[in-house]
């Protein structure tokens, strides 16, 4: 990294001590940057990487709430309102027991990105809570959501800050915190969530979006090389809302998925994945992947101490989590023969893997920008609640799809004029990072 930018890093590593998430986050961008500051050295005597990396505001509050024993317990909630360059903050909440600062402000700090990428007008923000789902009763999940809400209502609004879902928040709890907010408040504010339900303010297409998205977006990498998903053996990690949407999209190209996971292990499944099934699993019973296996005779149990990247594919989807391929999964992927890399989730890739992927020549796609369709479509169901209308399926995929080839496009062509041909990681952080700076210059010390 240009020393110049590395001065500045290590002084955002020693104002957030023990965030190792957003310290990788940072590093990430920063190592884009370098053309770009010398293209504008006014970036740097303006202290423009400074203020960007500074959160406009970072909101950490307690959530008492009963569970069904009646027991107290304390959960701690967040909201980082990252920045407000382009339009209200926003971003997802996320609910999981390894939430903590660090996480928030890496996802929060990835989102300013993203949201720049989709030529919306929504700036970067991220929430959520320590919280662990898993095991509660839908009584507890409740009671936890509307306490949240409780505290987080007096900073959202649909000018100020709207959040949506990430892991662990879908549409039963974005149900329960609009439902908390409404009362509250006292005012139907549609656009102040996303992700609603399509009875009450939500738009169709936003569940499938970030999957949806993802695989279009790949499909315009696959393009660049002449090909399509068409025949591709493909396989998506985890098996939550983008897992599955992502590989509905893969089927849907007449690409076969041949493999998913959850934290428990993964399931290869030759034949391709039976999506009505897992829905069932996943999406109504929330069970695990192991439910899978037992009723589905072609589906096999991954090998304990095996992983999902060693199933020989040409496109992987990593779409559960940080850091879910490292290193030796991707020199796995290499050996087998991988052409394309898309990232589904936030940040799922460690930096190693990375180089190794790009230095292979394998198609790699950052999150910031294949899994903004998510973020997109949110933008999409503001402006459908802003203008009280709804607009159909057909109609919302097709601007769905518009915004991911047009990501697409500016990435790839931004990627070229700074002499980096096909690489995205470049394309993807100085096309995002470009329009917020401007958008600050314009507004003076900010
Ligand atoms: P869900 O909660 O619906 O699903 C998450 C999936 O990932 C589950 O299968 C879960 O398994 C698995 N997972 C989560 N944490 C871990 C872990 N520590 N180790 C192994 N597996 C894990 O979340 P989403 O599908 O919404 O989100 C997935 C990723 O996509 C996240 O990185 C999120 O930030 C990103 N994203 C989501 C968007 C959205 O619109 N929802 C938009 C853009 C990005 P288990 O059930 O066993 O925990
Ligand atoms: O990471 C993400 O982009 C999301 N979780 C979706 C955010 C949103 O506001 O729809």
């Amino acid at each position: 990294m240009d020393p110049k930018l590395e001065a500045v890093f290590q002084s955002v590593v020693a104002r957030n001590p023990g965030e190792a998430e957003f310290h990788q986050a940072v590093r990430e961008v920063f190592e884009s940057l370098e053309p770009v500051i010398q293209r504008h050295p006014e970036y740097l005597e303006s202290k423009m990487l400074e203020r960007i990396c500074e959160p406009e505001r970072q909101i950490i509050f307690r959530v008492p709430w009963q569970d069904d024993r009646g027991d107290v317990q304390v959960n701690r909630g967040f909201r980082v309102e990252f920045n407000s360059a382009l339009g209200p903050y926003k971003g997802g909440l996320r609910f999981h027991p390894s939430v903590y600062l660090g996480v928030i402000k890496f996802l929060g700090f990835e989102q300013i990105f993203k949201n720049s990428l989709t030529g919306l007008p929504i700036g970067g923000g991220k929430g959520g809570s320590d919280f662990d789902p898993r095991g509660k009763s839908e009584s507890e999940v409740m009671r936890f959501c509307q306490s949240f809400m409780t505290e987080l209502y007096r900073h959202l609004g649909e000018y100020t800050d709207v959040p949506a879902g990430d892991i662990g928040v879908g549409g039963r709890e974005i149900g329960f915190m609009f439902g908390q907010y409404k009362r509250i408040t006292n005012r139907y504010e549609s656009g102040v969530l996303t992700g609603k339900g399509i009875a009450w303010g939500g738009s169709l297409v936003r569940t499938e979006a970030t999957g949806y998205g993802t695989v279009v977006f790949a499909n315009e990498m696959l393009k660049t090389r002449g090909e399509t998903f068409d025949g591709k053996r493909v396989v998506v990690s985890g098996s939550g809302n983008v897992a599955i949407y992502a590989a509905e999209k893969v089927a849907q190209l007449g690409g076969t998925v041949v493999g998913f996971s959850d934290s428990g292990g993964f399931v290869v499944d030759e034949k391709g994945i039976n999506l009505d099934l897992l829905k069932q699993i996943k999406e109504v019973e929330r069970g695990r992947v192991s439910d899978y296996v037992e009723r589905r005779p072609s589906a096999k149990l991954g090998n304990s101490g095996g992983s999902i990247w060693d199933v020989p594919v040409d496109v992987a989807l990593p779409c559960a989590t940080q850091n879910e391929l490292n290193l030796g999964n991707a020199q796995t992927l290499i050996k087998n023969g991988v052409q394309v890399v898309a990232e589904g989730a936030n940040m799922p890739t460690t930096p190693d893997a990375i180089h190794a992927l790009r230095d292979a020549k394998v198609l790699f796609a950052p999150g910031k920008a294949a899994n903004a369709g998510g973020v997109a479509t949110s933008a999409l169901e503001m402006q459908q609640n802003a203008s009280r209308d709804s607009w159909d399926f057909e109609y919302t995929e097709e601007r769905l799809t518009a915004i991911m080839e047009n990501i697409h496009e500016v990435c790839y062509e931004t990627a070229e004029s700074y002499d980096a041909p096909g690489d995205y990681v470049v394309g993807a952080n100085i096309a995002g990072f470009e329009k917020v700076a401007k958008a600050m210059q314009a507004f003076g010390l900010v």
